[in-house]
């Protein structure tokens, strides 16, 4: 983080002195006679209006749609009189991450921001207050306690004692009562998993940028009672989004110990030093901050309450972790085809106290080769489990139900045109064919797909029931093979042409990249069976 900043509300002449009385600790104060749109400028704060939707320049190109989503979307709004009209533009992933964080460009957030330094983004829009109020409110609660929710897995209530984690769950279900007594008169506060579960319009907005990240996309909600903190000082694993939805919330933020982390951190008050950033966010606000960002925010005296949303990305999605992906994959396939890794260690390595400088040049060696062999090698990277994981853990389309996933429209036929549904749902992998019967170890091209995601469970795991343990492999099995029939297998012979189907082309059946129609048939009618494909 190399700016210091901190909040200053253009509405308020006084906030402005707030400035003075925030301590940097880069020394980047900003000298008082620099003007306010600069001086916002000089500090990463923007302020301003949410464009209309479709007329902001370059936010919502028409041409942009994505037919299938907006036709099932469409097809399933509900018309909800109560519901604001959405300040965002959902038109493509990029328009609506763009609206997002209106009205600083995408390009310029990318460029400065992302990974690097926090964003705050003040506005004072009464439409995009109400539609962030209508993502969540306190007073949902009453209706989805109603609807069923249990203690740890869908809600905790906490509170920030002295510096420490106060976890004030009860047993089993949340009463709404009660939970209205540890929020009133024991303060507590309301961390809310997966919202998105329950709240359509948040399905709508994460599922997007799942699309636009190409990463998994997480939420919370946290509900805090006037002067209140509920969380300790700490960091996440996360990219951060916090959009403040009802009343205000007064945030320090403070350097990285540990800058881009990949866990969560908690940190002694002592040891943060003072905050970078001192911040009280407005309904309306939106504050980014990198993963490894120390923060803690409290409800300031005064305040009702304070409701914000945090969406949450790019967990466990560096170059590191694509190595350690990719790495397995790479040594198992130069093992077969070099003799030299298949030569034994030496004697009683594994029990040395030291390994000795020959083996780390042995090692260092080796990783050179295959660096080399790697460069020299046409065939893409083959990731094992991150793509899986995104695919299979991600929102299915929004609004997407089950009668969606049936096949659309006539049989293809050799002479018909086809194209692919669902483009940004679907994944080409190539794995170790299920056919394998020996070490040659075969692969195969996969077409994988989020259709069949459960909405209901996003991001929820299965860490979060240990009592349900014992049954552990039984679901595992279950969860298995449910994932298996979430996608195709296809001959390696085969990925041309899927290849060029999934680029998005409209092709005739006839002429993709195959040497038998039979093929050609086989493979169209497969994907148009599980609803991938139709005749356009
Ligand atoms: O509101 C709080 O106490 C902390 C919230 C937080 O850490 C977050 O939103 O990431």
């Amino acid at each position: 983080m190399n700016t210091a900043i901190c909040a200053v509300n253009p509405d308020q002449h006084s906030d402005i002195e707030t400035f003075d009385a925030c301590e940097p600790r880069n020394g980047a104060v900003a000298s008082r006679d620099v003007n306010f749109l600069e001086r916002s400028a000089l500090l990463g704060i923007v302020i301003g209006r949410m464009p209309k939707k479709g007329r902001a320049a370059g936010i919502c190109p028409e041409e942009k749609k994505e037919e299938d989503h907006m036709e099932v979307a469409a097809k399933h709004r509900k018309t909800d009189s109560a519901s604001p009209a959405s300040p965002l533009c959902f038109d493509s992933p990029a328009s609506l991450f763009q609206s997002l964080i209106s009205p600083m460009t995408a390009d310029e957030f990318f460029r400065e921001y992302w990974e690097k330094k926090p964003l705050l983004l003040q506005r004072s829009d009464p439409a995009l207050v109400s539609y962030y109020q209508s993502l969540f409110q306190l007073s949902d609660l009453k209706q989805l306690c109603v609807q069923g929710l249990e203690y740890g897995q869908d809600l905790n209530v906490m509170r920030c004692v002295n510096g420490n984690k106060l976890v004030m769950n009860h047993e089993g279900r949340v009463k709404y009562s009660q939970l209205r007594k540890d929020f009133n008169h024991k303060k507590a506060t309301i961390q809310f998993h997966q919202p998105q579960r329950f709240k359509d319009e948040l399905w709508h907005i994460q599922e997007r940028l799942e699309c636009f990240f190409g990463s998994l996309v997480g939420s919370n909600v946290y509900i805090t009672p006037e002067d209140s903190q509920g969380l300790p000082p700490h960091y996440d694993d996360v990219e951060v989004f916090i959009l403040q939805l009802e009343g205000q919330k007064h945030w320090r933020l403070y350097e990285p110990t540990v800058p881009l982390a990949r866990e969560f951190g908690t940190e002694p008050e002592e040891s943060i030093g003072k905050p970078t950033h001192d911040i009280i966010l407005k309904a309306g606000d939106l504050l980014y901050f990198p993963r490894g960002t120390i923060h803690q925010a409290d409800t300031p005296a005064g305040v009702e309450h304070s409701t914000h949303l945090t969406l949450s990305t790019y967990q466990i999605m560096s170059w590191g972790d694509l190595v350690l992906d990719v790495f397995p994959g790479l040594m198992m396939d130069s093992m077969k085809n070099d003799i030299n890794l298949r030569q034994g260690l030496p004697r009683n390595l594994l029990t040395s106290a030291h390994t000795g400088s020959e083996v780390k040049k042995q090692v260092c060696m080796i990783l050179r080769s295959l660096a080399a062999r790697l460069e020299q090698d046409e065939q893409d990277l083959r990731s094992s489990e991150m793509r899986r994981d995104f695919i299979f853990n991600r929102l299915p389309p929004y609004h997407l139900q089950e009668e969606d996933l049936a096949p659309v429209g006539k049989l293809p036929t050799l002479e018909d045109s086809v194209c692919v549904r669902f483009r940004e749902h679907i994944v080409l992998t190539l794995e170790p064919s299920p056919d394998n019967t020996d070490e040659a170890m075969k692969l195969a091209a996969f077409v994988l797909h989020s259709l069949r995601n459960k909405r209901e469970t996003h991001m929820m795991g299965s860490r979060d029931h240990p009592e349900e343990e014992d049954d552990e492999d039984e679901d595992d099995d279950e969860e298995e093979e449910e994932k298996a029939v979430q996608g195709l297998d296809f001959p390696m012979s085969h990925l041309a042409a899927l290849q060029q189907l999934l680029s998005g082309e409209r092709l005739r059946v006839a002429d993709l990249p195959l040497e038998q129609d039979a093929d050609k048939l086989g493979m169209v009618l497969g994907l148009w069976t599980q609803g991938l494909l139709q005749v356009c």
